[in-house]
């Protein structure tokens, strides 16, 4: 149960980038490669209106439209060959660790580090993001394994919101007495679903983990630790971003690599729809607390275009914020699915001061939107 005298803290954050990045000038010079080569093999296709010309993208587009400058990855090589265009990720036994449980652990060890905490005082392992690479067993229990934490884990899918959604698990955990001290990882390995032969959707990703750890106040032994005032998360149907690749496609007699199986979505009405429905849902959220807009310090937003952080922070705050109130990583580290708000969580928060609040919102696919309310310490 929530407990006035001891609350239910954040009490540490990793964040784990990959050794590569990828430049806009880079992508757009292999997409162009790409697309000249595609174009010039089907002429007499596009000629005759059999085969659609594929467009050309442009660095400057990509800046103005998304705010994205650069993306980490977690293997470059293949992802600018025209020949290829996707990574190469080395296959690995079942002994030896997967690439996400591998990028989990990087993460974990930060934020147990900030915390404190050794991975003895953990019980409990949720692994929370966009995708996982297989079904089973649940990479929660092999970095649980990796990192010898006894307890359970488990996995769990979101999209955007597997961040928030899984922190909001953490807390109804600890008040419920089921766990002591919550170790939720978000290892967003995005690469691999990104279509980066799409003009459209080719430069919105990037690969990059994060870790948090939640427990009461009084086992807390870390420098700057949040009390979590309140945690809220809505969902609600639409097909605007969709990816449809799953264990049934190999059955489904379609092409398990075709255009539906990766990330799709109409990012306009994504734009549209999400912006009002995240607005509300954080102000009605504050409001409900008794706390006003002006009295949060810091927005800790879910980083998927700049122009959406700066509509949805306009809404709120009557206002456009300054970049200290609402902080933007998406222009080094692109759209990480889950990962986003709290990487701004993780680059943007030590500076706070004993009693400031702060704001975490998650917004994405599904739709989905998490949030929680932060106070800290
Ligand atoms: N270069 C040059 N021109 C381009 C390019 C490009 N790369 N791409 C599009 N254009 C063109 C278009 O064709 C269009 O041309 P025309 O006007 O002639 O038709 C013009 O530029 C304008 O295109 P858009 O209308 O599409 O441009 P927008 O201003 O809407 O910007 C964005 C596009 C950036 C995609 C924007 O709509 C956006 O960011 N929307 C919100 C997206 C969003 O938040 N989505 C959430 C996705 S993430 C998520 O929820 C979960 C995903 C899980 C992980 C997935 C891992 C892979």
């Amino acid at each position: 149960m929530a407990n006035a005298n001891d609350p239910i803290v954040i009490s540490g954050a990793g964040l784990w980038n990959p050794d590569y990045t990828i430049s806009n000038d880079e992508l757009v010079l292999a997409y162009n490669g790409y697309a000249e080569k595609f174009n010039a093999e089907n002429a007499a296709g596009i000629e005759q209106g059999e085969v659609e010309a594929k467009p050309l993208s442009s660095a400057e587009f990509i800046n103005k439209a998304s705010g994205i400058n650069n993306r980490y990855i977690y293997r470059k090589e293949g992802v600018l060959d025209i020949n290829r265009m996707r990574p190469i990720l080395e296959v690995r036994s079942n002994e030896e660790v997967s690439h996400q449980a591998e990028m989990a652990v990087n993460a974990a060890k930060k934020a147990l580090e900030a915390a404190n905490k050794k991975p003895e005082d953990v019980d409990v392992v949720i692994v929370a993001c966009a995708y996982t690479q297989r079904s089973y067993p649940a990479l929660a229990i092999e970095v649980q394994a990796e990192l010898g934490i006894e307890g359970f884990g488990f996995d769990m899918l979101v999209a955007c919101s597997a961040a928030t959604f899984a922190l909001q698990r953490a807390y109804e955990m600890i008040s419920a007495g089921t766990a002591k001290c919550v170790l939720a990882i978000n290892p967003e390995l995005t690469s691999p679903q990104n279509n980066w032969r799409d003009r459209d959707s080719h430069f919105i990703f990037g690969d990059v983990a994060t870790a948090t750890i939640v427990e009461r106040a009084s086992s807390c032994q870390s420098e700057h630790s949040y009390e979590i005032l309140d945690t809220k998360a809505v969902t609600s149907f639409s097909n605007n971003i969709r990816s449809n690749f799953g264990y049934t496609s190999y059955v489904d007699d379609t092409d398990p690599y075709g255009e539906d199986k990766f990330f799709i979505q109409n990012g306009r009405k994504v734009f549209k729809e999400v912006c009002p429905m995240a607005a509300e849902h954080i102000s009605s959220q504050i409001d409900a607390l008794g706390i006003t807009v002006s009295d949060v310090t810091r927005w800790w937003l879910h980083q998927a275009n700049i122009n959406m952080n700066a509509l949805i922070v306009k809404r709120l705050l009557g206002r456009p914020a300054t970049a200290d109130e609402a902080p933007i990583v998406l222009d080094q580290y692109a759209n990480t699915a889950s990962a986003g708000s709290l990487i701004a969580f993780n680059l943007h928060h030590k500076d706070l001061q004993a009693g400031d609040t702060g704001v975490i919102c998650s917004f994405g696919a599904g739709y989905s939107i998490g949030s929680l309310v932060l106070r800290k310490r």
